[in-house]
């Protein structure tokens, strides 16, 4: 899959954007609109044979506030061209929407435990996306994609963002210093950190299959010691995946275009926004 990335990079990115940063200091590339032409990727990627295993988990009452919105919306612009297959995890699998799929697609409706912990039903979900795909998704897709339900697709969320390892700039950290990065600062956990490259955002992250399984494998395993010694890191899973991205370097990085949150308002170098952030109703989606 390396491979494929430097071959895919090598030939069909068109060159630069100068308003910001397009390659990290290890030489992965940061993508942003403008860089690549969609068409190449795709044709790439079709003739490569990729195939892609989207990951989203609705539980309790995300369901209903989120589920149908955002396949919808991946059905108009996630990985079009190409094989995909939806994953969704939840606990009540008789409510997921029956809804009509292009050519190609297809989903895979699976059923969970509900946590009582809201921080566990974010955090298992390594554990339960590793097993899905040592069981399944290894035999069916080339390439893994986890994403948070909250959130719509807007724009094109193409094959240009597929490779060995990918992981997304958070919105609001992108363009801010280091030392404001709200890494976890406890010794005491396995996410702890003093410095890293960027703050990544956990609602979007993934790669070849056998990458996003040792990803999700060892932040579930850096969870459960965390539990063993009774603490926890400050963003869960985001923390844990933050600490994993640092030592294991990323090969691809997306641009803040591939999660943005309106709310930040208008931004000179955000052209395109991808996928939003859905509202947030924590008074009513956080009561438990
Ligand atoms: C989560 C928090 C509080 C109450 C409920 C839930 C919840 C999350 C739930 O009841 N049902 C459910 O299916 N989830 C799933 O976990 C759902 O897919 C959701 O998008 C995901 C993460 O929870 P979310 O979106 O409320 O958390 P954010 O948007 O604040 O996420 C960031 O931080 C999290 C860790 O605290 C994760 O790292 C997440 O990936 C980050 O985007
Ligand atoms: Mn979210």
């Amino acid at each position: 899959m390396l491979s494929l990335d430097n071959s895919v990079d090598a030939s069909l990115d068109l060159g630069s954007r100068s308003d910001v940063q397009t390659c990290t200091d290890w030489k992965a590339p940061i993508i942003w609109d403008g860089m690549f032409d969609p068409d190449l990727y795709d044709k790439t990627h079709q003739s490569e044979g990729s195939s892609v295993a989207l990951t989203v988990f609705a539980v309790g009452r995300y369901l209903d506030a989120y589920l149908l919105t955002f396949l919808n919306s991946s059905e108009h612009h996630f990985m079009l061209g190409l094989p995909v297959t939806y994953y969704v995890f939840t606990d009540t699998p008789e409510k997921v929407p029956d809804i009509k799929l292009g050519p190609q697609r297809s989903i895979k409706v699976i059923k969970v435990k509900r946590h009582s912990r809201w921080q566990d039903v974010s955090m298992m979900r390594m554990k339960t996306i590793a097993d899905a795909i040592e069981s399944d998704i290894r035999h069916h897709c080339t390439h893994v994609f986890c994403f948070d339900v909250d959130q719509v697709f807007t724009g094109r969320f193409g094959s240009e963002a597929l490779g060995d390892s990918v992981a997304l700039l958070h919105a609001h950290y992108y363009h801010l210093p280091e030392r404001l990065f709200t890494y976890d600062r406890n010794p005491k956990s396995k996410a702890y950190m003093e410095s890293g490259d960027f703050y990544y955002h956990a609602a979007v992250f993934g790669g070849s299959w056998n990458s996003v399984k040792a990803l999700t494998e060892s932040c579930y395993q850096s969870i459960m010691e965390d539990k063993e010694n009774d603490v926890e890191a400050l963003w869960h899973d985001e923390s844990h995946l933050n600490k994993y991205m640092w030592l294991q370097k990323p090969s691809r990085v997306l641009s803040p275009e591939y999660c943005w949150d309106t709310s930040i308002g208008d931004r000179n170098d955000i052209r395109v926004t991808r996928l939003l952030w859905a509202t947030k109703h924590y008074d009513t989606l956080r009561t438990d």
